[in-house]
């Protein structure tokens, strides 16, 4: 079985299923797809990648045949893909128990994740904000990032009660010593404005466990075209953005 991804590290999905390609010690073939660009949307993407038109996706080919085997869309569904294939099955089932009432944890913050976090991504409005006219910079804050942002607000206090209720001093979503697929999928979302210099001094515990999770060796090094693009941003943002403020 050789492993394709196809997937862009300042896409968040993409990145979550890159780490954990590298947690799992899975090799790994890398494409970059242009998404920005509109990549993801060609015809032979839709066709022999992902009929979803989303990065990442997975292509499994089998060696012997050379032919793919299966396609995998949407981060979720490739992360557990990995998780239920890996060879180390003791590594793999820290981050994805095989036990359903183990995983059934994991599973609910995984489903929480794309309505409550994702469905609030500031980034894109960042760099519309990024690219637009001084002018223009902070009214759009106003109009279009605040309300992001209020959205976040309510799903950032839901985490962090979550993980003050945790014993642990690197508390985790699920309770455990270890990270799960939770973690990895909500870091890498939050992160992504992390990077640009927001700060969740309002939700310490949320603030400590990404601290945490950005630590770990893969994540830093995937992260690193994340952080110089959010630093890139940040410096030459000016005041407009409420990078202390807006999750006090
Ligand atoms: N729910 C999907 C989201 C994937 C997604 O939105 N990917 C973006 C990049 S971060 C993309 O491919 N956008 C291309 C487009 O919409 O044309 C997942 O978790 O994989």
């Amino acid at each position: 079985m050789t492993l394709h991804l196809y997937a862009h590290r300042l896409s968040q999905p993409s990145r979550a299923a890159e780490i954990l390609l590298r947690e799992l010690d899975m090799p790994y073939r890398w494409h970059e797809v242009d998404f920005a660009n509109g990549e993801t949307r060609e015809s032979w993407f839709a066709r022999d990648i992902n009929a979803l038109q989303t990065i990442p996706a997975l292509v499994v080919e089998n060696e012997s045949t050379g032919r793919t085997d299966t396609s995998i869309g949407e981060s979720h569904a490739v992360m557990r893909y990995l998780c239920r294939v890996a060879r180390n099955r003791e590594l793999a089932s820290r981050w994805y128990p095989a036990e359903p009432l183990a995983a059934a944890p994991v599973d609910t913050w995984m489903a929480w994740h794309h309505n409550n976090v994702r469905a609030y991504d500031m980034y894109h409005d960042i760099m519309n904000l990024h690219l637009t006219l001084p002018m223009l910079k902070y009214e759009l804050q106003a109009t279009a990032l605040k309300p992001l942002q209020d959205g976040l607000h309510g799903s950032l206090a839901t985490l962090d009660h979550k993980l003050a209720q945790q014993a642990a001093s690197q508390p985790t979503l699920c309770g455990g010593a270890h990270p799960t697929l939770a973690d990895l999928t909500l870091a890498c979302e939050l992160y992504q404005i992390v990077a640009v210099g927001y700060r969740f001094s309002g939700c310490p515990h949320v603030a400590g466990w990404l601290e945490g999770m950005a630590q770990r060796p893969h994540f830093t090094d995937v992260s690193q075209e994340i952080v110089e693009q959010g630093r890139e941003i940040r410096e030459q943002s000016g005041a407009y953005l409420d990078l202390e403020q807006a999750f006090a």
